[in-house]
């Protein structure tokens, strides 16, 4: 299934604005493709975020050059998932989204946000390559994570 990048068919002007994302709107042909979409992108993140929390908590060694790449990634992805939680998609191929996404969908924004934001921090730490700096930025980054599957992950289920 293909969803259709809001780029794609906008104006050209309009896609200098993509970076912000609360304003980023991507289109999915069906509620599966949507789910797909965000589990792929949480999916990828988790592998790049995986790579610099193992160098914060020392075990990989710190390689700063690869921690500001997959910091960078995790920041530019943490933008994507977001986008494909429209009104419908809770139902679809086997997923772990709770009914809360939508009915508490500004406390879910402010989770969103707050992952996105914290995320370019981690990403200016590593840029920068203050080893301890960037130790703290990761662990805010594995918080808002947590937080938001305390609050809005349930356990798999397909209807
Ligand atoms: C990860 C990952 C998550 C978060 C979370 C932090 O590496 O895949 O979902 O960190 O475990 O609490």
């Amino acid at each position: 299934m293909k969803f259709v990048h809001a780029c794609a068919i906008a104006a050209l002007g309009a896609c200098s604005a993509l970076p912000a994302a609360a304003q980023y709107q991507a289109n999915f042909a069906t509620s599966d493709s949507a789910i797909k979409y965000r589990q792929g992108a949480f999916s990828v993140m988790a592998a790049h975020f995986s790579r610099v929390a193992m160098m914060a908590q020392g075990i990989q060694p710190f390689d700063q050059k690869s921690a500001a790449e997959n910091a960078e990634l995790v920041a530019s992805l943490a933008k994507l998932p977001f986008t494909a939680f429209g009104p419908g998609t809770d139902k679809g191929v086997p997923n772990r989204a709770k009914p809360e996404i939508w009915s508490q969908s500004t406390k879910f924004r402010a989770s969103a946000d707050k992952m996105i934001a914290e995320s370019a921090r981690m990403a200016e730490a590593a840029k920068a390559g203050n080893f301890e700096v960037m130790k703290a930025a990761v662990g805010a980054v594995a918080s808002t994570c947590k937080g938001c599957h305390d609050d809005f992950r349930g356990s798999l289920r397909s209807e």
